[in-house]
């Protein structure tokens, strides 16, 4: 059957889906079409019930530019109205949105460089595994542009403020491994093992108790900007709804039984 997608790869194997964004000779930057291929390859990831981990890398040295930068010129040219924050909100708004929302681990295989609004999309995943080589940027200001794609939501919560501020107003980059120093990504994987042990380990993730995984996630998303009190009735909440899951159940019945639990995601 002939892919529906042009700009990027979806595949899925042993209960992950691989979004591969595919247009190395720009590095993987985000044209309009990438965008509207990514929306519909997460969708589909998201409500197909095979699918219990999601992982978003790209093809090439890059994990993706951010915004396609030569669409944009072209437009300046032609002398169109051009409304970045119609844009925005019409496309790369509901994509990290989407990410954030999405009941199941997403993660980004971070394979290269990731600038601008590639970088924010990296940041909107639950974690980040970085190959060696990897770069991270935050090309904004180097165009005249403030950061987006919940960079500005992101980037200090996972760095802290004034080294947000610094990458911010330098728009220099910083490698894997001070990213990993200052807790940008989870682990930095050698360049030659990066694809194949970074799928090994969101294998391993889809082998988990994908529901309580998303709760987690729902509830750690709504904790970043809510009260203590507010959070621990949450736990609440989302505790009694993991307790209702099947693997729960098998949770405690293999501790008791001293194995492995065979989690189904339900
Ligand atoms: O609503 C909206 O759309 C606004 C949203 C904005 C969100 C944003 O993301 S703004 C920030 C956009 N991104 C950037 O400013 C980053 C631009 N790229 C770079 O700074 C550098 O390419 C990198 C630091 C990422 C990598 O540098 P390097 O030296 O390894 O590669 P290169 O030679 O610069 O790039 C290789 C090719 O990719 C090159 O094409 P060529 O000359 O070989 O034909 C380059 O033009 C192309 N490329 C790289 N980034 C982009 C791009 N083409 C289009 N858009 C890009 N963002």
């Amino acid at each position: 059957m002939s892919s529906p997608y042009d700009t990027i790869i979806y595949e899925k194997q042993e209960g992950v889906a691989i979004i591969r964004m595919n247009r190395p000779e720009k590095l993987n930057a985000l044209s309009q079409q990438m965008l509207e291929e990514l929306a519909t390859a997460l969708s589909s990831a998201e409500s197909d019930p095979e699918v219990r981990c999601v992982v978003i890398t790209g093809v090439g040295r890059a994990f993706s530019a951010g915004a396609d930068l030569s669409e944009l010129q072209a437009r300046y040219e032609k002398q169109e109205p051009v409304n970045l924050g119609q844009h925005l909100r019409r496309y790369f708004n509901p994509l990290i949105l989407r990410i954030r929302r999405m009941e199941k681990p997403v993660i980004a295989l971070v394979n290269g460089v990731a600038a601008g609004a590639g970088l924010g999309l990296a940041l909107a995943c639950d974690l980040r595994i970085a190959s060696e080589d990897a770069k991270f940027v935050e090309a904004f200001t180097k165009v005249g542009l403030i950061p987006d794609s919940g960079c500005t939501y992101f980037l200090p919560r996972l760095l802290g403020l004034d080294k947000a501020m610094e990458l911010v107003m330098t728009g220099d980059g910083i490698d894997a491994a001070e990213a990993h120093r200052l807790g940008l990504v989870s682990q930095v994987l050698p360049r030659q093992e990066f694809e194949a042990q970074g799928l090994q380990f969101a294998k391993q993730v889809a082998r988990g108790p994908t529901r309580s995984i998303g709760y987690a996630k729902r509830a750690i998303n709504r904790a970043l900007t809510s009260s203590l009190e507010d959070a621990l009735e949450y736990e609440a909440y989302m505790q009694e709804l993991a307790g209702r899951t099947s693997d729960h159940l098998e949770g405690v019945r293999a501790f008791t039984e001293k194995r492995q639990p065979q989690f189904t995601g339900r």
